[in-house]
């Protein structure tokens, strides 16, 4: 009966309707912007942040790095790691904030050897059997050895100036185990589809062992002050076949993270990003019922406007190609994109992470065309 009950809470949870708030074209400080677009406001500016914000781009982000010693280092001194995630909102004056961690401090908390060598990706000890896995499912407690994480949260509170929204994050369970199983990066995610098609029980464990730590880190990250969710699924769209792969290893899993979190911590809005899921977004917002919908850089703008908009409130998707060389393809991309989206809710992004090479000077070309593109009615 109370598992009934529940349900029913969670499947009757209404959607806000959409507030137009265009007419007022004036600045409201009530709320934050970010939140309010992802509670279906529409806005005479949309909100701007950036994936990466935080990183390699920035001079100051190099020094700070420098100062930790190593990337974890940096990941896990909650002041070094604070300092960082306000870097390019003291810079450009961003609308959000992303927590600086990264996706594979979870496999970490669960008790895989990671580390970030210089100028190579992370390398992680792998996944290959049920020992392996009986080790990680065997991890004792993950809060205790993420709690730095959580104290950069509680710093970030304190410090981000009060129309700044933060965003906490995870990796979905899909993107994170294809680091686990391959030990690292790997072009197609290939060694992950090999455990899918020869030992389908094993991958399922591995699975449901992801998503359930998923869903407590990131309740934690909501307890520490987190005001908003992000779950990536970088490498989705290797799953994108058309073999129901798509839909029970993102959709489905994404949808239990996100009913979980909706009883848990119903203030606390997410935003998914099934990066590279193609025809599959529709379904996914469907299902999933996210809020804020995060979109790659390959979507069309006009038909995610009359298909995704619907559903959600819209992320992206600027090409991050155009942080590298700029000039005016930048300025009318940024046009086209805040226009495209101008009849529901909107967060202006990249349809992917900023690249190390991003010219600084870009983005704030970016920002201005992006904020003097007001829309009054
Ligand atoms: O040398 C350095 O300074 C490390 C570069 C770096 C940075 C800045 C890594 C290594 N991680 C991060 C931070 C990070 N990672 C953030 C917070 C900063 C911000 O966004 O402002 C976030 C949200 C992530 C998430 C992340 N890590 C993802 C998902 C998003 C995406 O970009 O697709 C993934 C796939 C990772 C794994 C990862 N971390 C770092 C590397 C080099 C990689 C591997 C990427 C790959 O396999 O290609």
């Amino acid at each position: 009966m109370r598992l009934q009950a529940q349900v029913r809470k969670w499947y009757c949870r209404p959607r806000s309707p959409v507030v137009d708030t265009r007419e007022r074209c004036q600045l409201d400080t009530s709320r934050k912007s970010l939140l309010k677009a992802l509670d279906r406001e529409i806005l005479p500016t949309p909100p701007v942040w950036m994936m990466r914000q935080a990183g390699r781009y920035l001079p100051e982000y190099m020094k700070t790095r420098a100062r930790a010693g190593s990337f974890l280092n940096l990941c896990y001194t909650p002041e070094l790691a604070a300092e960082v995630t306000l870097q390019p909102i003291r810079r450009f004056g961003f609308d959000a904030a992303i927590l600086f961690a990264d996706i594979l401090l979870l496999p970490h908390a669960l008790g895989c050897e990671l580390d970030f060598p210089e100028g190579r990706g992370p390398q992680l000890s792998v996944v290959r059997n049920s020992e392996d896995l009986g080790r990680l499912a065997s991890a004792g407690d993950i809060h205790r050895k993420l709690e730095p994480i959580y104290r950069t949260v509680r710093i970030l509170r304190d410090a981000l100036p009060g129309d700044v929204a933060l965003i906490g994050f995870a990796g979905a369970p899909w993107t994170v185990a294809t680091y686990m199983i391959a030990g690292r990066g790997t072009p197609g995610q290939e060694p992950a589809h090999a455990m899918l098609r020869e030992n389908r029980p094993l991958f399922d464990q591995l699975m449901e062992l992801l998503t359930d730590a998923t869903i407590r880190y990131l309740e934690q990250q909501a307890r520490a002050g987190a005001e908003v969710l992000k779950i990536f699924d970088s490498w989705s769209g290797s799953l994108a076949g058309g073999d129901g792969l798509f839909d029970r290893y993102c959709t489905r899993i994404h949808e239990r993270i996100v009913k979980a979190l909706s009883s848990s911590c119903p203030d606390v809005p997410v935003i998914g990003f099934p990066r590279g899921a193609g025809r599959h977004y529709r379904d996914y917002a469907a299902r999933t019922g996210v809020p804020g919908l995060a979109l790659d850089t390959d979507v069309d703008v006009d038909w995610a406007a009359k298909h995704l908009q619907t559903e959600a409130c819209v992320q992206g998707n600027l090409d991050p190609r155009l942080m590298v060389t700029g000039g005016r393809k930048l300025v009318s991309e940024t046009r086209r994109i805040v226009g495209a989206f101008s009849n529901g809710p909107h967060i202006f992004n990249l349809g992917h992470g900023i690249t190390p090479d991003g010219d600084p000077d870009n983005v704030l070309r970016m920002l201005e065309t992006v904020r003097e593109t007001r829309m009054c009615r």
